[in-house]
């Protein structure tokens, strides 16, 4: 007991700097410095900003966390901005994590009239210290991303299973619900996942069956 009352302030300390790195699309900017604040982690797009493309059908979203329990919200949004009361579109169910590292959800689907319009990819982590934002300047494009980046990997110990968040999803009430955070939206379709990916994939689907069975027998996960 006494150990843990110690270590915990120094875990706290240690992760101030580091809560979580967009790696794909790429982000507005390195640093999560300023990640607490909202909508972009301390960042604004400018001329310099990379823009990734982001397929409607099937792209790879992948980030690195530093917190061994998070819940996440992925969203996009048509224009060059994230401020203001926005038409946001949730493209994958809310997800919470567990265990610190790489993670990478190889296809995720966008409104396919998006294509052919720049957009922002905006992830939204309610942490242990907070809400912790990152986006991505992106132009939609049609089709599926063929070739999963390098950074889609995740790590030792992550795992992951459809959940439920009040915060997170009181940010999309605002907005249609294209893609709702219901654990009965089905798992990246299977069919035309890149080969790398579908472990996550099926470990997704496998969680949510747990999750399914525990609430059944009325257990707390
Ligand atoms: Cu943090």
């Amino acid at each position: 007991m006494y150990a843990k009352a110690i270590i915990l302030p120094f875990l706290a300390i240690s992760t101030v700097s580091a809560h979580f790195t967009l790696r794909h699309p790429t982000p507005f900017g390195p640093s999560a410095a300023k990640q607490d604040y909202g909508p972009c982690g301390g960042y604004n797009l400018d001329e310099n900003t990379a823009v990734t493309e982001f397929h409607v059908d099937g792209e790879a979203i992948a980030y690195s966390s530093s917190h061994p329990d998070v819940h996440v919200l992925f969203r996009v949004v048509e224009g060059t901005t994230a401020n203001g009361d926005l038409n946001w579109s949730q493209v994958f169910p809310i997800v919470e994590q567990f265990g610190s590292g790489d993670f990478c959800e190889p296809m995720v689907v966008a409104p396919k009239d998006l294509v052919g319009k720049k957009g922002i990819f905006q992830v939204i982590q309610n942490a242990v210290d907070g809400m912790l934002y990152a986006c991505a300047a992106v132009k939609f494009v049609s089709g599926s991303l063929s070739t999963l980046p390098d950074t889609c990997r995740n790590g030792t110990g992550v795992d992951a299973s459809f959940s439920s968040d009040s915060s997170l999803e009181a940010l999309m009430s605002n907005s249609p619900p294209s893609a709702s955070s219901s654990q009965t939206t089905s798992a990246p379709t299977a069919t035309n996942t890149p080969s790398e990916g579908s472990i996550k994939g099926l470990s997704i689907v496998a969680s949510v069956f747990w999750s399914t069975v525990a609430v059944i027998f009325g257990m707390q996960l």
